[in-house]
């Protein structure tokens, strides 16, 4: 069998990671990340996204180079303090604009624009209110996604609410590893964990109340997830429930985000585990959350191994140190891909998306102009074969968003981190698409039919001219 006639092949990127023109330019303000990237020793070298990949300015080459690699979806978002610098009130017209324009380039290049709302860019005036800990936050969160849904649902259909929460409440307040570098008691964390639920939910609403065409609405979660040891039914439920139990008070439980959302209630398990430390919940708290939702987006990377352990509890086996890991060192593990699909199905009967898959690698320009990412070919032809396997057992998968069509800024880890199918010489903004974009084009022509266990290399070659026609 292969992907559905009508499977989404796309990429993906997000406002703070390859815009850069922020620091006041055309009137945007500080996000939380421009305040981080000032800390001393927050991300990696001093690195900021300050300019980033200037997509801002080169957006319309970088719709080309999308164009170019037959991508049928391109999945953005959006700057909230590019386009509300206060985070609420006055609107950025100009801010505002430039998504309209985004917009419009894409689609007249037959590219469908998915649009998120929020990848962590919360502006620096709304942090100062207290942000997401403060419980107007979900009102401010439906003010600035109203701006948005009036300028572009006329041409915009398909929506994301929040990506990663489990990262900006749980790495953002909890750890403090990312912006805005907080690291709160549990109970604090909860709150700001339900205030940014409640936010999704209410964006939901207007969404499905105020598109000026039928919106189709879901998220873009991460959590930790599970594949099991061997196909025994033992080794798969074990994997089950470790990808569904509550197992500790970090904020990346699959449950602790997806129940509310999709079934309207927290887990049974997180809220005994959380005892005292739970969010407080409202009357009426859960039906704004639990808004119906069109399909089930995941970001996947890697899994944990699970097995049945001899007590009857899941067991995380360990990857050994020779494994293979990524730049990242996430192991490479493309039945993660299979497996979180079919559980969350199971769970949660809805279509899937893969909002966010890819590798991280340390790619150079080589000396004949190119860029030969071989192991990224490898991890994508394997991940994808992974998610072809859950397609051919019944999971119903609408789409894949690869991670991500530039190289580009990774938050606390500055510029270290590669994931782009296409490479970016920061110092001169030159683009070079890598083997793995045409080899990425050569699937998506193909609807996966090229995908293989063999080598994926064999037969190809990337084409030789297209590098030298994009202008850097
Ligand atoms: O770059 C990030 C992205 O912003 C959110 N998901 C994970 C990616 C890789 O770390």
């Amino acid at each position: 069998m292969a992907f559905r006639d009508d499977f989404i092949w796309g990429a993906a990127a997000a406002s703070y990671q390859i815009e850069g023109n922020t620091q006041g330019v055309d009137g945007c303000a500080d996000s939380v990340w421009d305040m981080c990237s000032r800390r001393k020793g927050f991300v990696l070298d001093g690195n900021t996204g300050f300019n980033a990949c200037d997509h801002y300015n080169r957006y319309e080459e970088d719709v080309q180079i999308m164009k170019s690699l037959s991508l049928d979806a391109y999945r953005l978002s959006i700057m909230w303090p590019r386009v509300m610098p206060e985070g609420t009130g006055k609107v950025n017209q100009t801010g505002l604009d430039y998504y309209d324009r985004l917009v419009d380039e894409l689609l007249a290049n037959g590219i469908d624009p998915w649009v998120t709302l929020f990848h962590w860019d919360y502006p620096m005036a709304l942090f100062h209110k207290g942000g997401w800990l403060n419980d107007d936050s979900s009102d401010w969160f439906a003010e600035y996604t109203r701006v948005i849904v009036d300028k572009l649902s006329d041409r915009v259909s398909n929506w994301f609410t929040l990506n990663e929460q489990a990262c900006f409440i749980g790495l953002g307040h909890q750890s403090g590893m990312h912006a805005p570098g907080l690291q709160l008691a549990t109970k604090e964390v909860n709150r700001a964990w339900h205030n940014a639920l409640l936010a999704h939910g209410k964006a939901v609403k207007i969404l499905r109340e105020e598109a000026k065409k039928p919106a189709k609405v879901g998220a873009a979660p991460c959590f930790r997830t599970a594949a099991p040891a061997s196909n025994s039914e033992q080794d798969i439920e074990a994997a089950r429930q470790r990808t569904f139990n509550v197992v500790d008070d970090q904020m990346f439980n699959a449950t602790w985000w997806m129940d509310p959302a999709f079934k309207g209630e927290y887990p049974q398990d997180g809220l005994a585990l959380f005892g005292n430390d739970a969010p407080e919940v409202k009357d009426g708290d859960m039906d704004i959350i639990c808004q119906p939702l069109d399909f089930v987006g995941i970001n996947v990377y890697n899994s944990e191994l699970v097995k049945m352990g001899a007590n009857g509890q899941p067991e995380v086996v360990p990857y050994p140190n020779d494994y293979p890991y990524t730049h990242f060192r996430w192991p490479v593990t493309p039945e993660s891909l299979r497996w979180t699909t079919q559980f969350l199905y199971e769970r949660y009967n809805k279509p899937l998306i893969i909002t966010e898959n890819g590798l991280s690698t340390n790619d150079w320009v080589s000396l004949d102009g190119k860029v030969h990412d071989t192991t990224r070919i490898d991890f994508l032809n394997r991940y994808l074969l992974g998610l072809k396997q859950a397609a051919d057992s019944g999971v119903d998968i609408m789409g894949y968003f690869q991670w991500s069509i530039l190289d580009n800024f990774e938050w606390a880890e500055g510029y270290l981190q590669r994931f782009g199918l296409v490479h970016v010489d920061y110092a001169t903004q030159k683009r070079t698409i890598k083997d793995s974009g045409f080899w990425y084009k050569s699937v998506i022509e193909s609807n996966g039919s090229v995908l293989g266990s063999s080598n994926p290399l064999d037969g190809w070659r990337a084409p030789e001219d297209f590098n030298r026609n994009i202008k850097s």
